[in-house]
């Protein structure tokens, strides 16, 4: 949800003069595919150091005596055998019955996924995991999986970071053989924010299980099990890992949230089960799972569904812990915790604390408490390379049980109203967005709806609004795209539906659909789409790209049109890659395996005539010029 939200904030827009730059001057582009990747890529440099890089202006700077992040040596000379091995060899169910046996707490750790989208608005490069992840390999072989991928990482590395997130993968899964990688599906919605078309989720089902995913966490934002099916049936067509999830929302002991009982998640639960789920996901996307609905929840899916259960949820209100330790106690199987580093808040429960928690008890995790110190450095230290997109939030806080953000979309609501002059409002859109909450008849805030949720209470505490005032009949209201699209049916059905007066008031005298909506759309034409790419881009396109394509058309081929200029980035240090260089620093860019750049920034000219500048490097000791437009 948040991509969108960023999407409006003026630093971005400003992207916009490169990208219209390029689609507009055919030549440029010509000229730019011919050069060579070093060139691009000093190119890039160029401009960076000139320009700036619009992400990170007038946010904080890492200090200057920040070091580059230094993987630890591994403990362990080679990857031990682990649930990987296990999936290859037995396939799935043995993967689902091999959890239910075995004792020890199974962890699955969500650094390079769920931590960063939830602390730093998704700005995690590549390159900052793929060098840790032989570590992971070696001195953690008995994690249950890795979660590396999916959810708002594949936008956010094709729009704001230029790197391809298959190669992301590929590279991951490379790293790590003996590690399951995991992934988090938005079902129908795939990893965007709209259903699609049928074939194409299957497709980039097929597509990201080849690439190197073990398992599928999917969920649905309205908990209707009709509209995973489609996705779900093509995780285990791969032979992969089907973990269904449930998302939960509510407090199961409050009595005025009846629609969100326990009955309500064992019902849903079954559901799955008789779809074919190996694993039922419990995923507690903004931490409302308090420790005592932990026990009875974990009690009651163990007992009556008998699944293994793997428990997703963040650290918001600072419970989380607490929680993962009542679920331990009732018999969970698997849960997720973020390296101590990037833990904690919106994020993940601290993966360190979990393990020193359960040391010498029956569910023990396995896991090597001085490999995970040494690691967690090491993101501690990636971390501070991405100041720049920190959130400020300095505590947990309880009032996540008012608002019942998800832990991805709370910093990004925040931003948002500091965006619109609203700072000092935050509590009122907290509590509005509860109200908006209620106004949709209690709806489970997630990808994409939570979004709705967000924009809905920013308009009305805006205009001075409530939601009372908003369903008056004399209240003309001009409802954002989402509302309506929610309101519709577009996103799904709802458990007991969406209340008529806010119905009615959105859509006056139109009729929501009641089908799936996949259903209403025709399958998309991929080799069509396929050709006019290699038509117009002159290139190959594999059948990853274009299942990036059929997600994301304009953010791919942006992301291809800037990789034209400027090569393949993702090889630089963060630093670099947001700040340009200083004069006299010089540093490495490893742009194929052996084949490493050793580049040194001398000085920027003065501004000529033209408006461009011309910076001096020395590229492997020899000397060269890049000129680029001085836009300051
Ligand atoms: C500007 O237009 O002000 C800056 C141009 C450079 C933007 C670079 S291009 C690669 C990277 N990805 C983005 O979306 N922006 C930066
Ligand atoms: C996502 O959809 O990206 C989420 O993390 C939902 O919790
Ligand atoms: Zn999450």
């Amino acid at each position: 949800a948040f991509v969108e939200n960023l999407l409006k904030h003026p630093t971005f827009l400003s992207n916009e003069y490169t990208t219209k730059f390029i689609d507009t001057t055919d030549e440029l582009f010509d000229f730019a595919q011919r050069r060579d990747r070093a060139t691009r890529i000093l190119t890039y440099i160029a401009d960076i150091t000139v320009n700036g890089h619009p992400d990170v202006a007038g946010q904080p700077r890492p200090p200057a005596s920040l070091k580059l992040p230094v993987p630890p040596k591994p403990g362990h000379d080679a990857p031990a055998p682990g649930t990987k091995q296990l999936l290859d060899e037995k396939g799935p169910q043995a993967v689902a019955d091999w959890m239910s046996v075995q004792k020890q707490l199974l962890i699955t750790d969500t650094t390079m996924r769920d931590a960063p989208q939830s602390l730093l608005a998704t700005r995690m490069r590549s390159l900052d995991m793929i060098k840790i992840a032989p570590n992971y390999a070696r001195d953690l072989p008995q994690l249950f999986s890795v979660e590396c991928w999916g959810g708002a990482t594949f936008d956010v590395a094709y729009r704001f970071l230029q790197e391809c997130p298959w190669q992301r993968l590929r590279d991951l899964r490379a790293a790590m053989p003996n590690v399951m990688t995991q992934m988090l599906l938005r079902g129908s919605n795939g990893v965007g924010y709209t259903n699609y078309p049928d074939n194409v989720v299957q497709s980039f089902v097929k597509e990201a299980a080849n690439q190197g995913i073990d398992v599928f966490r999917v969920f649905d934002p309205l908990n209707w099990v009709e509209n995973m099916r489609v996705s779900m049936d093509a995780v285990l067509d791969s032979g992969k890992v089907l973990e269904g999830a449930i998302c939960y929302t509510g407090d199961i002991h409050d009595p005025d949230r009846a629609k969100y009982n326990l009955k309500y998640y064992v019902d849903m639960a079954k559901e799955l089960k008789a779809a074919g789920v190996h694993i039922l996901g419990l995923k507690d996307m903004g931490g409302l799972v308090k420790p005592r609905a932990a026990t009875v929840l974990v009690k009651a899916l163990k007992e009556e569904v008998g699944l293994p259960i793997h428990f997703h949820t963040h650290d918001t209100a600072g419970i989380a812990c607490a929680s993962i330790l009542a679920a331990a106690e009732a018999g969970v199987d698997a849960v997720d915790g973020a390296m101590d580093a990037l833990s904690g808040n919106t994020s993940q429960a601290t993966l360190g604390t979990l393990v020193e928690a359960l040391k010498h008890s029956e569910r023990d995790t396995g896991l090597d408490i001085g490999a995970i110190r040494q690691i967690s450095n090491y993101w501690e230290t990636v971390r501070n390379h991405y100041a720049a997109f920190e959130s400020g939030m300095q505590s947990p806080s309880s009032e996540v049980y008012l608002h019942e953000m998800p832990g991805g979309q709370f910093t990004n609501l925040k931003a948002q109203a500091r965006s619109m002059g609203l700072d000092d409002k935050w509590h009122e859109v907290a509590k509005t967005y509860a109200d908006v909450n209620q106004l949709f008849g209690d709806v489970i805030k997630v990808t994409p709806i939570a979004k709705t949720v967000g924009d809905l209470a920013l308009m009305l505490v805006s205009q001075g609004m409530t939601t009372e005032d908003l369903l008056k009949p004399e209240t003309e209201f001009s409802f954002p795209d989402s509302v309506i699209t929610l309101m519709k049916g577009h996103v799904g059905q709802a458990p007991g539906g969406f209340p008529p007066a806010i119905v009615k008031k959105v859509l006056k005298d139109e009729e929501p659909i009641t089908e799936r909506p996949g259903s209403l759309l025709p399958p998309a034409d991929m080799e069509a789409e396929r050709k006019k790419l290699e038509e117009k881009y002159e290139v190959e396109i594999e059948d990853d790209d274009l299942n990036g394509y059929m997600m994301y058309p304009k953010v791919f081929t942006d992301y291809v049109e800037r990789h034209a200029i400027y090569g393949p980035v993702r090889t630089l240090p963060t630093r670099t890659f947001f700040y340009g260089m200083e004069p006299g620093e010089e540093i490495t860019a490893e742009i194929d395996p052996g084949k490493t750049l050793e580049i040194l920034f001398q000085t920027i000219s003065e501004t000529d005539d033209k408006g461009d500048v011309r910076v001096f490097f020395e590229l492997n000791g020899q000397p060269r010029v890049i000129r680029v437009p001085n836009r300051k």
